[in-house]
């Protein structure tokens, strides 16, 4: 009797392992389908622009988000867009960008935090 209900409480565990795993493995899956649309977002957290580089098609958006408590400025190089104003904690910031290249931007707050958009045709 003992063993009969050491099994069925092995058999239960089991289950809900598997079910848990099944979970977290539809969890990854959406998590890996949001990645596949293309968003184009640019996070920027502890000094620093998540993905650094981003490649992109022309005529896309790219936003950036600060989700620093600091405030910080994307400013391209090579004027290849406008500029930010100080972007606050969470607030957004989205240009469209033109044509094929490499556009190289920078914080003006922050000099060293520095990123890249290859943008293809
Ligand atoms: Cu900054």
């Amino acid at each position: 009797m003992i063993t009969l209900n050491a099994r069925k409480k092995v058999a239960a565990l089991s289950c809900a392992i598997a079910f848990l795993n099944l979970s977290l493995f539809a969890i990854a899956g959406e998590m890996k389908n949001d990645a596949s649309t293309k968003q184009n977002r640019i996070e920027i957290k502890d000094f620093a622009f998540n993905p650094q580089t981003i490649t992109v098609k022309s005529g896309d958006t790219v936003t950036w988000i600060n989700r620093d408590e600091e405030p910080h400025t994307i400013v391209s190089v090579g004027k290849q867009f406008k500029k930010s104003t100080a972007l606050d904690t969470d607030q957004e910031f989205t240009i469209t960008v033109g044509a094929p290249g490499t556009y190289d931007y920078f914080c003006s707050v922050h000099p060293k935090m520095t990123g890249t958009i290859v943008v293809e045709k």
